[in-house]
């Protein structure tokens, strides 16, 4: 008789850890920069599994078989496995729907909805083809975790063609009040699709009650607001509201680390200022670098002695850029850029540094040793990890961390200092109070920071989620449906 295999985790989501790159040697799988994969893939790395996932290139043919990879090459830990795309579904699923549409409308930037019927009947599609590739894979026992706006109608496809096999699903980025919501033609679409899962998390609880209400408001679902649970189909479908931790105890050995301390002694020699002040960040409107720029020409402006004195470093990993929009806030960061530093340059000291790359883990930890100011502004954000990881990455309690009200890492981080991005003189203001801080008021802060972040981590985290999971596995049947 066939040995019956151990229940594994099939994770699912647009993007995996890797890019696929065809070289002369084969398929090579290249690591990818997201706050998905920084959350995720130490997960499958333990546990191992398959992460069903686009491999971020043009599929060689219409049907074109996915590649299937032990991953990481060095250390094989779980198998990715392609879902191909080709050019067309590209262009109208990811930079057309999802891109177009569902990321604004979640950020709040309707103005820059883009609603087209076609790209949304691809999304249908490549959503199918993704529900396809983890219902090969699935098998009796085990659990289906499917992630972000991407794939929102995945879990109703497989609960389809599966019916009992476990799924969790995690909304990463802020689920909008559903009014906003309500003005994409295929909202219900997107509600029943999410419905389809057993455990729906977010990272706040804000995003849950909007969820419930936009399951409530625009489906006519019955909702229990008390435990944050909806009865649809015969079914109850938990919501849960579960901030994601960073690996707190891996960034504080990679900062005492000692080729990384000198690293970031050469970082702060070679930019030459007493103040060095950080952000880093995928290049998105939703970050609000353009704003942030704007704070600092504002401050140098009202507050000369900080010229020659302080510098902005301003990571920008490249993202998203067959999108027009993100291919225009890059020429806009770029101009102000080069503006502040035709204004205020003197001899070698410039204020801003500008790099449009990504940096290797071990780099971005002597970055995050070498700021003394982390600025953290976006214009919305559904968590932030940058934010956590600086925190996780300080070693004597010193720094100050600059946070936006409006990411949702400001509702746990207590001790940052946090700002209204939209009003850029009182930014400016705030940035001088955060470059004048003394040593005290910064330990102070920063072991509050230290503390929530350490015990939040993504072991907890994780922990949370398995709870759920449990829990939502123990639940008797005795359901009313709706
Ligand atoms: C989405 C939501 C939510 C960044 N630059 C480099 C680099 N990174 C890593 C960071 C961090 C991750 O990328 C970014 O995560 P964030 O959370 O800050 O932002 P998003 O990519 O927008 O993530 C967000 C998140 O999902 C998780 O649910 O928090 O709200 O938008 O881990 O370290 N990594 C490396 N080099 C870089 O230059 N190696």
């Amino acid at each position: 008789m066939a040995k019956k295999q151990a229940p594994k985790i099939i994770m699912v989501s647009n993007r995996g850890a890797y890019n696929l790159q065809a070289t002369d040697s084969g398929i090579q799988p290249v690591p990818a920069i997201s706050g998905l994969v920084s959350a995720v893939e130490p997960f499958l790395k333990e546990k191992g599994g398959v992460w069903v996932a686009w491999g971020g290139r043009e599929a060689p043919q219409e049907n074109s078989p996915g590649v299937r990879l032990p991953v990481p090459q060095e250390d094989p830990a779980y198998t990715f496995l392609e879902v191909p795309l080709t050019a067309g579904e590209i262009k109208l699923y990811y930079q057309g729907f999802t891109n177009g549409a569902l990321w604004p409308l979640c950020h709040y930037f309707l103005e820059k909805c883009r609603y087209n019927s076609q790209e949304w009947s691809t999304y249908v599609r490549v959503n199918a083809k993704f529900a396809e590739a983890a219902l090969m894979e699935a098998r009796e026992g085990d659990t289906v975790w499917v992630n972000d706006y991407h794939l929102a109608l995945v879990p109703a496809q497989i609960r389809h063609r599966k019916p009992q096999l476990k799924q969790f699903f995690f909304w990463h980025i802020p689920f909008p009040h559903h009014d906003l919501l309500a003005t994409l033609p295929w909202a219900p679409q997107i509600l029943r699709g999410l419905l389809g899962t057993d455990v729906v998390g977010f990272h706040l609880q804000s995003y849950v009650d909007n969820f419930l209400n936009a399951v409530a408001t625009l489906l006519g679902a019955r909702v229990d607001f008390e435990h944050n649970v909806v009865y649809w189909q015969q079914r109850r479908i938990h919501a849960g509201a579960w901030p994601m931790g960073v690996d707190y105890q891996a960034f504080q050995r990679q900062a005492l680390n000692p080729e990384t301390r000198a690293r970031a002694e050469t970082l702060r020699c070679q930019f030459g200022v007493e103040h060095l002040a950080l952000s880093v960040e995928r290049l998105d409107y939703t970050k609000g670098i353009l704003e942030r720029l704007l704070a600092w020409e504002r401050l140098l402006e009202e507050v000369p002695e900080w010229r020659g004195r302080a510098a902005l470093v301003q990571i920008a990993v490249p993202s998203r850029t067959a999108v027009p929009a993100y291919r225009r806030l890059k020429e806009e960061v770029e101009a102000a850029v080069g503006r502040i530093n035709g204004r205020f340059s003197e001899g070698s000291y410039r204020p801003v540094h500008y790099f449009w790359r990504g940096l290797p883990r071990q780099e971005l930890v002597a970055y995050y040793l070498a700021a003394d100011i982390m600025l953290v502004t976006p214009l919305r954000d559904g968590l932030n990890l940058v934010a956590k990881e600086y925190v996780a990455s300080r070693r004597d309690s010193s720094g100050v961390l600059v946070l936006s009200r409006f990411a949702g890492a400001a509702q746990e981080l207590k001790g940052a200092v946090l700002v209204n991005p939209y009003d850029i003189d009182g930014m400016a203001m705030i940035l001088n109070t955060a470059l004048n801080m003394g040593r005290a008021e910064q330990e102070k802060r920063m072991r509050l920071l230290q503390e929530k972040v350490r015990r939040h981590d993504i072991r907890w985290w994780l922990t949370c989620f398995h709870q759920a999971m449990i829990a939502r596995e123990e639940e008797t049947a005795d359901v009313s449906g709706s």
